[in-house]
């Protein structure tokens, strides 16, 4: 079933310029872009973003990072999109993400892991809800929809 999931390049895929890298990878899997902007997150959505982890030793710390610099926000969707885009990423620690996936080949920390998705469809609406508008959401038909679905 066609799902959609946020997916988020951290600042540090911002600055050490892996942005094309990393999205040309959801665009080759087939996933199909609906909505994509930089956005420099202000305290109050990175608490509101990450509030399962508040209390956690690292939240502060993820805080801080995720608010350091610019931040890549998406929304692809398709077909199981939400584990499409796990799979894609690979573990949270860089350094067990197996190579093939975005984390295991340009990842070494746990914090600084390059991206962020969607760990459920029903998380993947409250997370997009959180990063963008409805009209800043775009629908249309992909020319490839019969090869790639
Ligand atoms: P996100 O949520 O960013 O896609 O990452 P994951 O879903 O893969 O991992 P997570 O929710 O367990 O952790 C969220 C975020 O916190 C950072 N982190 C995590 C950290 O800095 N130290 C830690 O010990 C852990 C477990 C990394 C990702």
């Amino acid at each position: 079933m066609s799902q959609q999931t946020l997916i988020l390049l951290k600042p540090d895929a911002v600055q050490r310029r892996l942005a094309g890298e990393i999205i040309g990878r959801f665009e080759r899997k087939g996933l199909r872009l609906a909505g994509l902007k930089l956005v420099q997150a202000p305290r109050e959505l990175a608490e509101k973003h990450y509030a399962v982890h508040k209390g956690k030793p690292f939240y502060e710390s993820l805080l801080a990072f995720l608010t350091s610099g610019p931040t890549v926000a998406m929304v692809w969707e398709g077909r199981e999109a939400v584990v499409v885009g796990r799979n894609l990423m690979g573990l949270t620690d860089g350094a067990k993400a197996p190579p093939g996936t975005i984390r295991g080949d340009f990842a070494l920390s746990v914090q600084n892991n390059l991206v962020h998705g969607s760990d459920s469809p029903e998380n993947a609406a409250l997370e997009i809800a959180l990063w963008f508008a409805p009209n800043e959401l775009v629908k249309y038909e992909s020319v490839d929809g019969k090869w790639v679905g």
